[in-house]
């Protein structure tokens, strides 16, 4: 079995990137047997996709594990879903604000992961991690890299795809002030986790 592990750049102010350092310190570990392989994704709109097939293919991925940064959440997100929109705040990595505007106009209108959300929820609370289900990974650059591995799963390239928002790391120096922070080790766990039953369960 093997598991790509996105993480996505810095951005912005954000001169350290949690989903990044989540995603190399899981495959530097022993995950039971299954080779898991971190891949770090651009935060762009227009180049992400082609990174992320060409991940999933040079590794010949089996599952794929996308995390991404959500500053200010306190606890570990499973996203649910992927919307076919980008919008945004602020300009990606590229300089680039897209406007309320379709990732394929051909395309479904949202595509759902097929993995066991709830059953992963109970599995990471079990180890005493904050977790919850979202609905929504927004219209960012996350959204845009998910709504691509979904694809992926529907072409039957991967059995599996996940999105996981992670909050800042205890101790990340460019987190915002006053916001919720959970230690690094705890995230790890909550990924390792993951792989471990999705891995076991097919
Ligand atoms: N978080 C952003 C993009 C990169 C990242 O780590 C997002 O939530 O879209």
């Amino acid at each position: 079995m093997r598991v790509v592990i996105t993480g996505f750049e810095p951005y912005l102010e954000y001169a350290e990137n949690s989903s990044w350092e989540v995603a190399r310190a899981v495959a530097s570990r022993d995950n039971c047997g299954v080779e898991v392989v971190a891949e770090l994704l651009p935060v762009s709109f227009t180049r992400v996709g082609d990174a992320l097939r060409g991940a999933v293919e040079r590794n010949k991925a089996d599952y794929i594990i996308l995390l991404g940064q959500s500053g200010g959440s306190d606890r570990v997100k499973l996203e649910r879903i992927a919307i076919n929109m980008m919008d945004a705040r602020n300009v990606d990595n590229d300089g680039f604000l897209p406007n309320e505007q379709p990732i394929d106009q051909s395309d479904s209108a949202a595509l759902f992961t097929t993995l066991p959300v709830k059953a992963l929820r109970s599995a990471i609370e079990a180890k005493g991690v904050g977790v919850k289900i979202s609905n929504s990974a927004g219209l960012y650059v996350c959204n845009r890299s998910y709504f691509e591995a979904l694809r992926l799963c529907r072409e039957q390239r991967v059995k599996g795809a996940l999105f996981v928002h992670l909050p800042y790391y205890e101790g990340q120096s460019s987190a915002k002030p006053g916001k919720p922070t959970i230690v690094l080790e705890d995230m790890v766990t909550a990924i390792q986790t993951i792989i471990i039953n999705i891995t076991t369960d097919k």
